[in-house]
């Protein structure tokens, strides 16, 4: 099927996940970086997502000098690929630091290290030729509401995203809302909460935000709705598409896997949006089933995308000006049946 050309995807070291959950040890065998951007190239996708210790692993041991050398080897593997960095994210939930939040934890010394960590992101991104930095705030958040103060977290969030935007006049910041998990409730659980903190900072246009299809789901929302209003402020600067059966834990499914319409109107709000004219990328945030076979390791990767273009195609083959018809008279059971049909094809 050709590629349209306004679409470019991504995913991270992280898609690749050996199948380790709660209850058990990995179902396949660690494999290294250097094999999983391989994968990537291979299956030709433009970009790869990182975390900071992706790209330099150990990061909180590094003096600035090898944080660049190992910064800019990584660079040229990527140059050599013919492949770029699409966004750095600070891993700010695995540190016993980050215990109890990084930037909203309790203790000042924690959150002085969550700041320099996330300046430190910010260094290996531009070493890397990246001004896209993606903040998933896993742990900003509580398991109960009285062990922290939700007000003066957000007073923190606030200096935080400043201490970044100050370190770096170019650096743009991403927020990634999800609603709970690892959390039992997260500050910025939507796309809402994080244009309004946004709004807050010293350099609210540097400031928007990457939606996960899974995480507005998990919030209750639809996420096509959630493209939509992110679009309305110019503010969708990254996605994470993948799918979510119901409320669970995350389950990072792969695209349209549990409910295609839902897809396929994110997909629609995409279109409409024109998303990508400004380089954004299309990033494939899923994970292979569990039980998954080394030698089918890459093909959630491979059928989100593949359905994300079919999907391309069924919007732009939408029976539009029927639909509008429909809409007029406001007979919404043939505009259901409309969708319905139009997906199920021939
Ligand atoms: C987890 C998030 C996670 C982030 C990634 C980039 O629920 O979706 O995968 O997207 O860490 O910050
Ligand atoms: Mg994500």
């Amino acid at each position: 099927m050709p590629k349209p050309h306004a679409y470019r995807f991504c995913f991270g070291p992280w898609n690749l996940s050996e199948g380790q959950d709660p209850y058990g040890p990995p179902t396949r065998p660690a494999q290294t970086f250097d094999w999983k951007l391989n994968k990537l190239k291979e299956l030709g996708f433009d970009a790869m997502m990182f975390h900071d210790d992706d790209a330099v692993p150990d990061v909180d041991n590094k003096s600035a000098a090898q944080l660049r050398q190992e910064a800019k080897e990584l660079k040229r593997k990527l140059d050599d690929g013919g492949l770029v960095a699409e966004i750095v994210a600070p891993r700010l939930w695995f540190d016993p630091r980050t215990v109890d939040g990084a930037y909203t934890n309790t203790d000042p010394k924690c959150r002085k290290y969550a700041i320099e960590r996330s300046l430190r992101c910010i260094d290996i991104a531009n070493h890397l030729d990246c001004d896209l930095i993606v903040l998933w705030l896993a742990r900003e958040g509580s398991y109960l509401r009285e062990s922290k103060n939700a007000r003066k977290c957000m007073d923190y969030l606030v200096q935080a995203i400043d201490r970044m935007l100050a370190h770096d006049p170019k650096v743009r910041i991403a927020i990634e809302p999800k609603p709970n998990e690892p959390m039992d409730q997260a500050y910025i659980p939507t796309i809402g909460h994080a244009l309004a903190l946004a709004n807050l900072t010293r350099d609210p246009d540097r400031v928007g935000c990457l939606i996960e299809s899974a995480h507005a789901l998990l919030a209750g929302l639809d996420p096509a709705d959630e493209i939509d209003f992110a679009c309305t402020f110019g503010k969708l600067w990254s996605i994470h598409l993948n799918d979510q059966n119901g409320l669970k834990f995350d389950q990072d499914k792969p695209f349209g896997s549990a409910n295609l319409r839902v897809a396929f109107n994110q997909v629609r709000a995409l279109e409409r949006n024109r998303y990508g004219r400004k380089g954004e990328y299309v990033a494939l945030d899923v994970h292979p089933f569990r039980t998954t076979k080394v030698e089918h390791w890459t093909l959630h990767l491979e059928n989100s995308r593949r359905t994300f273009l079919r999907l391309v195609d069924k919007a732009r083959t939408f029976p539009e000006a029927e639909a509008q018809a429909l809409i007029d008279e406001r007979n919404y059971g043939a505009l259901d049946q409309l969708v319905i049909e139009h997906l199920l094809g021939q």
